[in-house]
């Protein structure tokens, strides 16, 4: 997978060549781009943003930057294939889920654009649609002072689902969304620690009671945790 990153904060992305992500870089099965969006100014101040049209407070991001990298990362029909999915983060976006991440897994080249300020101009997301498919994700409902940690949240939890980035395609299954609910707990030696017991079930050796358990242990977080998972909303 190629993954394209337009950011004013490039440095932002230094985290993701460590750990996993890192390695999946080294190894080629994740080819990852990050980008100043100021190399696609051309006045001496490197300019990216400008007031907004009718008034109001803040800034707002200039279009044409936006539109020679798109033009850069993003070439018109016929010029590259595939098309790109092309991810701004937002809050006023879509919620970003475990789903969402399995299905961009899947796409061959992603490019994320991250805004600043109050926004991006409008006809960047429209002009983005002529290059590939737009979607405006948001992680969750809070505000952030701007996409990149978003974005970095995103390109973890995408990353670590294309084949070959977790060692052990078994530890992806049995984790918090994966089936809809909630982790069950994990306990590891010593099985007393400070007057804490590990549950008896657990040293048991009978499979089949520790699947059950540990089932119940699944529906009774996300019931007490989050019941809107169970609402199946
Ligand atoms: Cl994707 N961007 C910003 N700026 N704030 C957010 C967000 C995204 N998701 C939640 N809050």
């Amino acid at each position: 997978m190629r993954i394209d990153v337009v950011s004013i904060f490039p440095s932002y992305f230094d985290g993701l060549t460590l750990s996993l992500l890192g390695k999946a870089r080294d190894a080629g099965i994740l080819d990852l781009h990050v980008h100043d969006l100021r190399e696609w100014t051309h006045d001496r101040h490197r300019t990216v943003d400008d007031t907004p049209y009718g008034g109001g407070a803040g800034m707002v991001m200039k279009p044409e930057p936006w539109g020679e990298a798109l033009d850069a990362l993003a070439p018109a029909e016929g010029m590259a294939d595939p098309r790109p999915t092309i991810i701004f983060p937002s809050p006023a976006g879509e919620l970003f889920t475990q789903r969402t991440a399995r299905e961009l897994a899947t796409r061959e080249h992603l490019v994320f654009g991250c805004g600043r300020y109050e926004g991006i101009d409008e006809r960047v997301f429209d002009y983005a649609a002529t290059r590939g498919e737009v979607r405006l994700i948001s992680l969750g409902d809070y505000v952030l002072n701007g996409g990149e940690v978003a974005v970095m949240a995103m390109i973890e939890a995408i990353g670590r689902l294309i084949p070959g980035v977790v060692g052990n395609p078994e530890s992806l299954v049995e984790e918090s969304h994966e089936d809809g609910l909630l982790e069950y707990p994990s306990y590891t030696k010593p099985s007393v620690w400070r007057d804490r017991p590990v549950p008896e079930v657990l040293l048991s050796g009978n499979h089949g009671a520790i699947a059950a358990w540990r089932r119940e242990q699944q529906l009774e977080r996300t019931r007490a945790r989050r019941p809107d998972l169970l609402a199946g909303e």
